[in-house]
């Protein structure tokens, strides 16, 4: 038994934030009925597209282990379908527009009247408050809630990360919130409405840095490179190209290959415990007892010219030899690998946090599984569902609608019966 099973998620989410909620859900075992328009769905099913005529893998990764089913959600009989899920679910999940729910008759209000145990969780741009009208997508929510600011070289522009803290990173916030008040309602046997603002997930991941701009009325950041280099520091956080967030100084340096390879670096960590042998390491073994270089406090102002001396030791090694000769000594590095590196690692696929997945259309293709290990609830990664794939089963088995009436729903344009996928 997974440990959502039973759970029924009724998934209004589209392009990335709310979708990678429910799909952690349905991962964890709940059943999760993706509703989209006819027709359409979510837009990123057709949204950089690489093959031709089959779903995006935009889409795909975003979307495994879901049904679909088809609804016009602003025609009469297409509401009252909708309504029956809502009757019947526990969660409803739903990312659109501000007033996007509202607009389609289904307030806060209407929802409980149709079921007052119905959870409804949702992503917006920003939580209420002069912003809470505004469409948001990633690198806005990266921006406005610090990230960009503090991310980049202190000479550059504020600059957005890779990592999709705004959209999949409130996705995590989102699903959290969900099994919290799934937990909840056993105890007051009642729903409630969970609200993860893209603005604030992000200021959470970025907590650190809001602990740094108090940090400054008291002085310098003298972990910060600037410190060293002399560089005075202004009113706010400033962006701190790689140093490490922490008190462990850390930085990235060039391995053999640097100059052909745009991944032959290391992450390199000069965890105070580990000084000793990192002096060893480098050929520097005064540097344990020198004055000025013995205790890390000492150490803070000379970081460039400690990590260019050890810099020219990394430059010698692959950043994987690099690995194995400070794994043992406990010196902490990390290779920086490529997504190439990461898609052909032996480990990740051994523990499904990559796996391969067919589908119908576009044959194999790799996806991120999922990354939360459950010991009594593994993850079983099927692909994501095609557009109104499931809407016959899910109208006929999940609401108990007859053959009939699932025709006369077609009819009346309220949805789109789609016949299952060619033999797969
Ligand atoms: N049947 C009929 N209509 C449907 C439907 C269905 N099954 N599903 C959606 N619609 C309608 C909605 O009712 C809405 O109509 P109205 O504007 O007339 O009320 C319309 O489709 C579009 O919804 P939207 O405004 O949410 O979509 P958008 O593409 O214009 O905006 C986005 C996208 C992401 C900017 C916006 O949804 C948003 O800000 N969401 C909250 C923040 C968020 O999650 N952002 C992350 C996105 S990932 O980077």
């Amino acid at each position: 038994m997974k440990a959502l099973e039973g759970v029924k998620i009724l998934d209004f989410t589209h392009v990335q934030s709310g979708p990678t909620c429910t799909q952690l859900l349905a991962w964890f075992g709940a059943d999760v009925i993706k509703v989209e328009r006819p027709g359409a769905g979510d837009a990123t099913r057709k949204q950089l597209v690489d093959v031709p005529n089959a779903d995006s893998l935009y889409f795909t990764m975003l979307n495994h282990n879901k049904r679909s089913i088809t609804i016009d959600t602003k025609n009469p009989k297409g509401k009252e379908v909708l309504e029956r899920l809502i009757k019947t679910c526990d969660v409803l999940v739903e990312n659109f527009a501000p007033g996007a729910l509202d607009r389609m008759g289904f307030s806060w209000e209407r929802i409980q009247e149709l079921n007052p145990r119905m959870i409804m969780a949702s992503v917006k741009g920003f939580g209420p408050g002069k912003y809470e009208d505004c469409k948001v997508y990633e690198n806005v929510a990266q921006c406005a809630g610090g990230s960009a600011s503090t991310t980049g070289f202190l000479d550059g522009l504020p600059m957005v990360t890779g990592a999709q803290i705004g959209d999949t990173g409130t996705g995590l916030h989102l699903a959290i919130g969900i099994v919290t008040a799934l937990y909840h309602r056993e105890k007051s046997g009642r729903g409630q409405k969970v609200l993860a603002p893209m603005q604030d997930g992000v200021l959470n991941l970025c907590r650190v840095k809001l602990r740094d701009q108090q940090r400054l009325a008291s002085g310098p950041l003298k972990e910060y490179s600037q410190y060293g280099e002399g560089i005075a520091f202004g009113e706010a956080t400033p962006r701190a190209g790689n140093d490490s967030g922490g008190g462990q100084p850390g930085r990235i340096l060039k391995c053999k290959g640097w100059e052909t390879d745009p991944n032959a670096y290391t992450y390199f960590i000069t965890q105070a415990a580990a000084w000793d042998k990192i002096c060893d390491l480098i050929g520097e073994p005064d540097w344990k007892t020198a004055p000025g270089y013995d205790k890390p406090v000492h150490r803070l102002d000379k970081l460039n010219k400690i990590f260019n001396r050890i810099e020219q030791w990394t430059m010698t090694k692959t950043k994987f030899e690099v690995m194995d000769i400070c794994n043992p000594l406990d010196i902490p590095v990390g290779p920086i690998l490529s997504m190439k590196e990461i898609m052909d690692d032996e480990g990740l696929r051994k523990t499904g946090t990559i796996v391969q997945v067919d589908h119908p259309e576009r044959g194999p293709y790799f996806s991120v599984g999922c990354p939360i290990k459950l010991s009594d609830s593994p993850v079983e990664v099927t692909r994501s569902p095609l557009l109104g794939e499931h809407t016959s089963e899910i109208l006929t088995q999940v609401l108990g609608y007859s053959d009939d009436e699932v025709a006369q729903l077609k009819e009346a344009g309220a949805t789109e019966v789609v016949k299952k996928a060619a033999a797969e």
